[in-house]
């Protein structure tokens, strides 16, 4: 019986999750899961993100006035970074708890991982020789800081990147070609626009970086000892890779930065070996050579820990961000340009809209009335569908879908003081959002596979069926990107023994949807939200004029 290793490395916190797998089945044995800030203080994050005063005073990063917004993010810049040195930091914490946990890990034999999307880590030519030799006895951070040309990652609720966008589109011949080719319109946390903005403020800087990592492939490198690879799923988040191919597409490349395609690391299929656990972690925490899998992002990740291994299904992750994705055969791109098609882990495609004020948004709302989550939810119960006419437009930060680059809460009907009336607006708005903006997917959906944290909440998934007017089904594992990620380490060691293990097989028995908790729609509130969704798109319309 072998043990598979997931790790998902998200915006606020790591989480592992251990598998363990024969021929008869697959079982969690051991979870465990941290927040950034409260382990790893020293970094001064909130959220997961650097704030203003911790940032190293980048070009522009002090620049006009910025304030810190609810999530950490520079509300003013439009800039959120994050420290490459906490990843891995807390990558050796978790390692050092799964040491300690009791398990057998002489079995230990394959590990994967998921990583926050779009974020960049640029390493100097030092990495290499480095990261297979760092000394055991030392925390990683230490001996790495020396590598990083640049002290700070840009993550993905970075939005400064606005001019960056418009000179690669122009350059490449425009948003269809761009989207046509890469998956995605430019957009302004993605990689590319954010390599173009260091290379413009940063040219000394830029030049001194050997190499360009993803936050999942940087992980991977750490884990190996060596640069890994990226992998499509995470590679399509970056205006960069020719989705058809899954090959560097030098058209955009040349248009990000002079002398970018050097810098880029190999793309290879998600289920490559990148090597094995490197002498460190072995001599660490007593750890066996372990297979390392390429990682992936963390939506590509969750399609395989929600069980998106067929077409037609929908997920809904609920995070620190909000997405609905599913699987797609061909990649159909999306004519409105608020979607993504990114490349899937099973080799395939997967079709993704992504909404900035996810848990932000709900915990603001909680917040500001004083609530708990169990007050939260009796607020919904006690409100009716459609909530009287009351509405709101959710833009706590800056939003992605649709582009909102003036944060703002827009509330229709609402009293300040009217606390349920807030939380039924606020879930009701990222829900009709959610519909709105998945339909160029073109996914029939019936059924809806919830995830995320807020997917324990079973009142707002009550209100995700009545406005999709399909089933919601929970899962027993709410971490699903982990989930996958552990699932995906299983699938890779497979292929590298030549055993045959279909998609099916590989999540059979651990993401079966519990079935106790499936929610079924009521036809009625359905009915309501038909026609509440045609009053939310011209209020998001009009709003959006304005702006
Ligand atoms: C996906 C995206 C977010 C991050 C969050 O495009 O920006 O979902 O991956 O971790």
């Amino acid at each position: 019986m072998s043990l598979y290793l997931g790790l998902d490395s998200s915006t606020q916190s790591l989480t592992g999750i251990v598998l363990e797998a024969d021929r008869a089945g697959t079982r969690v044995v051991y979870e465990h899961s941290f927040a950034f800030d409260e382990k790893l203080p020293e970094y001064g994050t909130r959220h997961g993100v650097l704030t203003a005063d911790r940032g190293p005073a980048e070009a522009g990063h002090h620049e006009g006035g910025a304030r810190r917004s609810e999530s950490g993010a520079e509300s003013g810049t439009g800039i959120a970074v994050s420290s490459p040195l906490l990843w891995a930091d807390a990558l050796d914490l978790m390692l050092a708890k799964i040491a300690a946990s009791g398990l057998d890990l002489s079995r230990l034999a394959a590990i994967a991982g998921s990583a926050q999307q779009h974020g960049s880590v640029y390493l100097n030519a030092t990495a290499a020789s480095v990261l297979g030799q760092l000394n055991p006895g030392l925390v990683p951070s230490l001996q790495l800081a020396g590598c990083l040309s640049r002290p700070v990652s840009p993550i993905w609720m970075d939005a400064s990147t606005s001019r960056e966008c418009e000179e690669i589109t122009a350059a490449v011949g425009g948003p269809r070609v761009l989207a046509e080719h890469t998956g995605s319109r430019a957009f302004e946390r993605f990689t590319g626009p954010q390599i173009r903005k260091f290379f413009r403020q940063q040219p000394a800087a830029y030049a001194a970086t050997d190499r360009v990592h993803l936050v999942s492939s940087f992980l991977a490198s750490l884990l190996a000892g060596r640069h890994a690879p990226i992998d499509p799923g995470d590679g399509s988040g970056m205006n960069l890779m020719d989705l058809a191919s899954a090959t560097w597409w030098p058209l955009a490349v040349d248009a990000t930065a002079p002398g970018l395609a050097a810098k880029l690391p190999d793309i290879a299929p998600s289920w490559t070996i990148a090597g094995t656990l490197s002498a460190y972690w072995q001599a660490r925490h007593a750890l066996p050579p372990a297979r390392i899998v390429v990682w992936s992002g963390d939506n590509p990740c969750s399609l395989i820990g929600t069980g998106l291994v067929r077409e037609g299904l929908a997920a809904i992750s609920l995070g620190t961000s909000d997405t609905i994705f599913g699987l797609m055969r061909e990649p159909r791109i999306d004519a409105t340009f608020t979607g993504h098609v990114f490349g899937a882990p099973t080799g395939g495609f997967m079709g993704i809209t992504v909404f900035a004020n996810g848990s932000i948004a709900r915990e603001r709302i909680r917040d500001q009335f004083g609530l708990t989550w169990s007050g939260f939810s009796a607020a919904l119960a006690s409100t009716p569908a459609g909530n009287d006419g009351r509405m709101l437009l959710p833009w706590f930060d800056r939003e992605i879908t649709p582009l909102v680059l003036e944060p703002g809460l827009r509330r229709f009907g609402l009293a300040l003081d009217d606390g349920p009336g807030h939380v039924r607006a606020v879930v009701e708005a990222q829900m009709m959002a959610l519909a709105l903006h998945s339909r160029w997917m073109q996914v029939d959906v019936t059924t809806i596979h919830a995830t995320g944290g807020a997917s324990a909440n079973r009142d707002i998934l009550r209100v995700m069926a009545d406005v999709f007017g399909a089933d919601v089904c929970q899962f027993e594992v709410g971490n699903s990107a982990c989930l996958g990620a552990a699932l995906r380490a299983r699938h890779a060691d497979a292929v590298a023994r030549g055993e045959r293990l279909t998609w099916d097989e590989v999540v059979a028995g651990v993401v079966d949807p519990l079935i106790t908790a499936r929610l079924q729609p009521d036809r009625e509130r359905h009915a309501i939200y038909v026609d509440l969704i045609r009053a939310y798109a011209a209020r998001e319309a009009q709003a959006l004029e304005c702006a």
